[in-house]
């Protein structure tokens, strides 16, 4: 096995909507560089990259699997990834460490939501895109509405290098207009006959072959003066062109394939090996401190980790990409994130579930490693004399949350240790243990995510588990004034306890003015501040106390103490237990004893006080609302609006785009919990959505009255 230069190494990344043929590709790839000589098939569940147990159980990838082939002297890694939402973390892994992406867009379908999807990923971390139109054999193939979608997605950025002569099942010729010839291939696929374009597709070649001179030639300005001298390019200068436009990311050139029937898949890899930037041709890796790392194999050793998963007679396997100098097999590093000594011990290239031992790997090249005792995804790995730290990869927020505890109480511990390693190998799986909810949540990207982590748990780890419904982390506010007194008064034996507080609390909103005089029951209470206290409550929102002591009824030294009866309150709201938020307190009034007085006695006071003044103050119970995005497919607009209405959605906007629509709503995350699970079956998978967290608002009195009976009965079972 070759060890590889930086110059060597591309690094490409197979990305596109689920089905749309990646691990297809990926498989006639590695035969067309001759790694195996049979294609696997996803129907025989025999390709290199989906060979998971768990993959075979459902039938498509669930992780990004890694693969190369060495091909006219380079190195071509390109990493298959999983195309369905839920596993969208593994695949925003892979294009951290890709170079380049292929961007496989169904001929049926034309440009869908993951498209979309994966085209602001890519955006997002500057990845070149090269787009390949698949499936052109298929009877239902439309290449020219595909690319006419392509095209007002991503405007003149899309620049045909290839088009079909024939589209649908008896699809087998292609006209390259960078090459200005046409291949044709035999049922077989593989290699194409190289043939003249025909008369009558000339002038049609000639156009797009102009056009692609041009955009090729309008990223240097050297080619753009011989352009305008000559009225031409050289296959040469065009690739350099190319090149320049795909790593400023300016041009996205089209490629057509069935990779079904293996027909465009070796021109594509000569295009990589030909005109895609090569490792140290993109721009460098960035510290965390800012500090620019090229590829560089003469350069301290460092590396990083970008997947972690358990394989079964492996134990935990790491991929990860060299970021500077050379790696060899024994060396020791040390990992800046935990600060802990590991060994190379042994260092494998990774082609699906097949490992080639080799003994060094240069910068810029993507291999994999067992047996460290602590590292994991998104560590930095370094070797002697280098002090990197890579940044993090930053996965999407999660969008799908369940309760989680072991089959046996006895196991919680272990399940407990079980899940933090899952969330340190996928990170866009979240692990929360909520002592407001009394609950372990884990969050991921949609049910099927969470799926794999059960069978993941299941199977791997042999520990049987339950996942059931999570609670909401509610709220409790007031809604209008109220007063309290209260005479906290004890006498036991020596020294007796006594604190007598008068409050008034009111619901607290953003800039809202300083209180003068209070209307309470018919009465004016005029207040005079002396002191203001704002909190920032842990869990959002503000309390806000005012010391309006006037003739010092109540001693300075005293306040910290009801502060904190009152802050002990806050914590359980009297309506479901809940914590409570955005509360404006005034002490105003009150009473001490010279002897009996002390903190214990005003901090009593102050939580009963609080207590009785929230009942009275008409409280409301408040849920979290998120901001969702969905992206869905034009035809099934209406299905979703009507499903969305009946989660208590407030829809703020819709846009159309090309072959999908976006649509904008608020809506409340007990309503949306399982979104991502109905929004897949009422719309056969076509369809996505993002959300964060908006803002807390109160219940409509209906949600209020069940959740109050809820809460009700759950008190009366404890
Ligand atoms: N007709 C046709 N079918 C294809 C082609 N490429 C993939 N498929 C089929 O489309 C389905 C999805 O392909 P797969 O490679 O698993 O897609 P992935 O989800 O993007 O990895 C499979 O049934 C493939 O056999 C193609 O070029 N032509
Ligand atoms: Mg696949």
């Amino acid at each position: 096995m070759n060890v590889y230069e930086s110059k060597n190494i591309k690094n490409i990344v197979l990305i596109g909507n689920a089905s749309s043929g990646k691990t297809t590709l990926s498989e006639a790839m590695l035969m067309e560089g001759g790694v195996i000589n049979r294609r696997g098939t996803i129907e025989n569940k025999s390709t290199s990259s989906d060979y998971h147990p768990v993959e075979h159980d459902y039938g498509y990838s669930v992780f990004p699997s890694v693969l190369f082939a060495e091909w006219k002297g380079k190195k071509l890694n390109f990493i298959d990834t999983p195309g369905s939402d839920d596993f969208i973390g593994g695949v925003i892994s892979a294009l951290n460490v890709a170079d380049t992406g292929i961007m496989l867009i169904n001929a049926k379908h034309g440009v869908e939501v993951g498209t979309e999807i994966l085209s602001r990923q890519a955006e997002k971390l500057k990845k070149p895109l090269i787009f390949a139109i698949n499936q052109l054999d298929h009877e239902n193939a439309n290449y020219e509405q595909t690319i006419e979608q392509a095209q007002a997605r991503f405007k003149n950025k899309i620049v045909t290098v290839q088009y079909p002569v024939n589209c649908g099942n008896n699809f087998n010729e292609v006209i390259d207009v960078l090459k200005m010839e046409m291949y044709r291939w035999k049922e077989e696929g593989g290699a194409p006959e190289i043939i003249q374009i025909p008369k009558e597709e000339i002038e049609k070649a000639n156009e797009l072959h102009n056009t692609l001179v041009e955009a090729a030639a309008e990223n240097d300005e050297q080619l753009m003066e011989l352009y305008f001298d000559k009225g031409t390019l050289t296959e040469d200068q065009m690739r350099e062109g190319i090149k320049k436009g795909l790593i400023k990311r300016d041009l996205y050139p089209v490629f057509c394939l069935s990779a079904e029937k293996n027909m465009g898949v070796r021109r594509l890899m000569e295009f990589i090996v030909n005109v895609t930037p090569s490792v140290d041709e993109m721009p460098p890796s960035i510290t965390t401190e800012a500090e620019e790392i090229p590829y560089d194999s003469e350069a301290k050793p460092s590396l990083f980790i970008f997947n972690t998963t358990l394989e079964p007679h492996l134990g935990e396997v790491n991929l990860f990409k060299v970021a500077s100098g050379t790696i060899n097999e024994g060396d020791d590093i040390i990992n800046v994130n935990t600060n802990t000594k590991e060994r190379i011990s042994q260092l494998y290239l990774i082609a699906g579930k097949n490992k080639t031992k080799v003994s060094s790997l240069k910068a810029g090249d993507i291999g994999a490693t067992v047996k460290l005792k602590n590292s994991k995804n998104n560590h930095t790995l370094n070797g002697k004399g280098a002090t990197h730290q890579f940044s993090a990869i930053e996965y999407p927020e999660a969008k799908f949350r369940t309760a989680i505890r072991a089959e046996n109480e006895a196991d919680e511990e272990r399940l407990a240790e079980i899940l933090h390693r899952i969330h340190e190998e996928d990170p866009s799986i979240k692990i929360e243990h909520s002592k407001e909810l009394k609950q372990t949540i884990v969050s991921g990207q949609g049910e099927f995510h969470i799926n794999t982590l059960k069978w993941r748990i299941e199977n791997n780890d042999k520990l049987n588990i339950e996942l059931y419904p999570p609670k909401i982390p509610y709220r409790e506010t007031i809604t209008k004034i109220a007063k309290a007194d209260y005479r906290h008064k004890k006498q036991s034996g020596g020294s007796g306890q006594f604190g007598e507080v008068h409050m008034i609390i009111e619901p607290y909103f953003e800039d809202m003015p300083e209180p003068t005089v209070y209307k309470v029951n018919g009465h004016d209470i005029k207040v005079n501040v002396r002191k203001k206290e704002e909190v920032e409550l842990p869990w959002g929102g503000k309390l806000v106390f005012y010391n309006c002591i006037v003739g010092g009824v109540i001693d300075n030294r005293f306040m910290p103490a009801i502060l904190k009866g009152i802050m002990e309150k806050i914590e359980e709201g009297p309506l479901t237990g809940s914590y409570a938020r955005d509360i404006r307190v005034c002490v105003y009034d009150g009473k001490m004893h010279a002897v009996d007085s002390n903190e214990i006695s005003f901090k009593l006071a102050g939580r009963h006080a609080f207590s009785e003044a929230f009942k009275n103050a008409a409280p409301k119970i408040l849920e979290p609302i998120y901001d969702v995005e969905v992206l869905v497919p034009e035809d099934r607009m209406g299905d979703v609006m009507s499903d969305l209405q009946t989660r208590r959605a407030l829809i703020l906007g819709m846009e159309a785009e090309k072959g999908f629509q976006k649509l904008k709503a608020k809506v409340p995350l007990k309503e949306i919990q399982k979104y991502s699970t109905s929004l897949s079956s009422l719309t056969g998978g076509r369809a996505s959505f993002s959300m964060k967290f908006g803002e807390y608002e109160r219940v409509p009195s209906d949600v209020q009255q069940e959740l109050l009976k809820t809460y009700e009965a759950e008190e009366n079972d404890n």
